[in-house]
């Protein structure tokens, strides 16, 4: 794991190393301050395992493992595990016997210091490794250790990364380079980016992944392929993380040479039981199955009349006596020209509550319509009691800069995580009516994982989230930024950053509550123009209704009435346009282009402001880190450089375009401020982009 190091130059002290990125935040690399290297020498030096720990353990040989190479790196220390009895200094690891300590669960951990002794005590061996991370972690953001005393439980059973990776190597809607998983080598090939990959997610609390794309292909399922799964899962089972396979809904046809894939036929629900059987003989810890299923043209159960649940509820069946689950999308709409695709996904599930089997989760978009820079939250969420529901977010940019744009997703998540549902009362928040979260994920072949440096932030903050959704992005941003920058000199910076870049995207791609604006297909770049997709909610135009007389999606109940679908809390502020937050305006209203917002300017004037605030922010970014030059080691200063001249041009191409086509509309001139536009809107439209992620350039 240990890349060529090579100390390149000394600054103000600080020795900045070159980098690649590869190692994530778990750098590990020497403490510079001696003091306080020393105190933590003092405090670690030597390692006790109580009695009932048994260090042929798989996850507690990856526990140890890992304080050996973290404490190696940050202090220059050896430790030998389990040589030294236990005493009254040192590090102690404990296995905590039922019954003692109930404040610790399965998977927490409680770190305490005391008498000059340093405890870490877990129920199990997964409480082990999770401690381990966030005792390296203190070390790596320089926490006092003196009197510590801190319990940590997940607030999920389920925190799980689904990788939208193709058999043939290729990842949807990924921007960081091919899939990490090579299907043509395993299982004979264990890369050391499989260690690796786990460790990061283990490091922040990811417990499950699936492999394998939603838009699934039957394959997975046989048998020399779920060989190859099994590989993975082993490696995986070290650092307790469950594997879990995508499940094409028509694979008793394709695979299993049926002629239907009819959830209520005898010989379809006979096929997935087998199925599952053979899988948990390869895989005796298999997570079980994620679907997508009668949506954006995958097959599913009302191909045969039948509902979502009856479907689910056959492969639940099947992965039942092994202790499986199914994790349903609820991403189903359908190209109904007068129905409004935010409300589909509601009037869809929140009828079957109560009707899915135990072992069924439904997995809800943070959002009714699909990952935008900002969407209020899916009106799914406390909706349906009876079923356990899991968040599904997105990592990976598709609709925010395609990877390589800087805008931190923390506040994205947090912001979803927070908002109020009502459902149960004032403070019901999204959080509180969870039972996991799930995060497509970011990484690829790319050397440093995430192609921008600043995207392993949002692999950080997802485990740091799905871990404890109370922590705030200020925080998270402060851990990774000490973590992943040696100079104390930059965190502060790289956090503002972080923690504004998100508005500046929702600023110069889609203000005000605008959504779905971009191009066709790739999604990439403006098109606020394209309104003759045959599916009408593939069309832009659908999303604004821009016209000479204003701009906005009425879903009150003058339009959609998708807005019925929220308590009546969230709708009496949402429902009024002087109330509704500004941010999600036009996402609820349609209103005139001189409409009157809260600071006495009209709409257009704020609108067009906004546009041009987002590109500032970016200029802002580019600025500061440029000024950081000598306090970054070279290779990712130079990166995230790049990509921020990229994110400029980008920034304001989205500004420029947008406001030439709704001046198009509107003959309006802009506010004092903002720049004419350098072309026509017929420009804008003229563009196009072969190379733009996930397409085949055609000539
Ligand atoms: O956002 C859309 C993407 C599709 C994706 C789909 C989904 C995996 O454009 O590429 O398919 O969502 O979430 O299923």
């Amino acid at each position: 794991m240990r890349t060529t190091v090579l100390v390149i130059f000394c600054c103000l002290g600080w020795t900045i190393r070159a980098e690649d990125g590869y190692r994530l935040w778990l750098r590990y690399d020497r403490i510079q301050d001696v003091t306080l290297r020393d105190a933590y020498a003092r405090q670690l030096g030597t390692l006790s395992l109580s009695p009932g720990i048994d260090t042929t353990d798989v996850q507690v040989g990856a526990a140890l493992k890992e304080l050996r190479t973290g404490l190696d790196g940050l202090l220059g220390i050896d430790l030998a595990p389990a040589s030294a009895p236990p005493g009254n200094t040192g590090l102690q690891l404990t296995l905590l016997p039922s019954g003692r300590d109930s404040s610790v669960g399965e998977e927490g951990y409680r770190i305490h210091n005391a008498d000059g002794r340093l405890t870490l005590a877990a129920r199990d061996g997964s409480g082990l490794l999770y401690g381990t991370f966030h005792l390296l972690r203190l070390l790596q953001t320089g926490q006092v250790l003196e009197g510590i005393d801190l319990v940590e439980n997940p607030a999920y059973d389920l925190r799980i990364l689904n990788h939208w990776d193709n058999l043939d190597g290729t990842v949807e809607r990924g921007y960081a380079g091919f899939s990490i998983f090579n299907w043509h080598t395993l299982p004979e090939v264990i890369d050391q980016r499989y260690v690796d990959y786990a460790r990061a997610c283990a490091s922040v609390g990811i417990n499950a992944t699936v492999v394998t794309n939603v838009n699934a292909n039957s394959l997975i399922f046989r048998k020399d392929y779920l060989r190859k799964a099994a590989a993975l899962a082993d490696v995986f089972r070290a650092y307790g993380i469950k594997l879990y396979l995508t499940a094409r809904f028509s694979s008793p046809v394709e695979l299993g040479g049926l002629e239907t894939a009819d959830p209520l036929d005898p010989a379809v629900i006979a096929w997935w039981r087998a199925k599952a059987d053979e899988i948990y003989t390869l895989i005796p810890d298999f997570g079980g199955f994620l679907v997508k299923a009668n949506s954006e043209g995958q097959p599913g159960p009302n191909e045969y009349g039948r509902s979502h649940a009856e479907g689910a509820n056959v492969l639940a069946d099947a992965l039942a006596p092994h202790g499986g689950t199914v994790m349903w999308r609820a991403f189903v709409y359908d190209s109904d020209p007068d129905a409004d695709r935010a409300a589909q996904a509601y009037e869809e599930f929140v009828p079957l509550d109560g009707k899915f089997r135990d072992n069924v989760l439904l997995q809800v978009k943070n959002g009714p319509i699909d990952f935008q820079p900002r969407e209020p939250f899916s009106p799914i969420f406390g909706a349906v009691p009876q079923t356990p529901v899991l968040l599904e977010v997105q990592l990976t940019k598709e609709y925010l800069g395609q990877g390589t744009h800087l805008s931190g997703l923390a506040p994205l998540f947090e912001e979803v995580l927070r908002a109020d549902t009502y459902r149960a009362g004032a403070g019901t928040t999204v959080a509180s009516t969870l039972s996991g979260i799930a995060g497509v994920a970011n990484v690829g072949t790319a050397r440093n994982w995430t192609g921008h440096p600043f995207n392993q932030a949002d692999w950080y903050a997802f485990g740091r989230l799905a871990w404890d959704p109370g922590l705030s992005s200020r925080e998270i941003y402060e851990e990774w930024a000490a973590m992943t920058f040696s100079d104390p000199g930059v965190h502060a910076t790289v956090v503002e950053m972080l923690l504004r870049s998100r508005e500046f995207v929702v600023d110069y791609m889609t203000p005000l509550g605008l959504h779905h604006l971009m191009a066709t297909g790739h999604h990439y770049g403006p098109g606020p123009w394209v309104d003759d997709l045959h599916r009408p909610e593939w069309n832009p135009a659908y999303y604004h209704r821009a016209d000479s007389a204003g701009i906005g999606f009425d879903r009150t109940a003058s339009g959609s009435n998708a807005l019925a679908q929220y308590a009546p809390e969230v709708r009496a502020t949402i429902g009024d346009p002087r109330t509704c937050p500004p941010e999600l305006l036009l996402w609820f209203h349609h209103l005139p282009w001189d409409y009157e917002m809260p600071d006495g300017t009209t709409l257009w004037n704020s609108l067009a402001r906004r546009y041009e605030a987002g590109v500032a922010g970016v200029r802002w970014m580019a600025e500061e880190w440029a000024g950081m030059a000598g306090s970054i080691d070279p290779v990712r200063h130079r990166e995230v450089t790049q990509y921020l001249r990229i994110q400029l041009r980008e920034a304001e191409w989205w500004r420029d375009a947008s406001l030439a086509y709704f001046q198009s509309l509107n003959g309006l001139p802009l506010p004092v401020g903002v720049p004419e536009p350098p072309h026509s809107v017929d420009y804008y439209k003229s563009l196009d982009y072969p190379y733009a992620p996930g397409i085949r350039p055609r000539w």
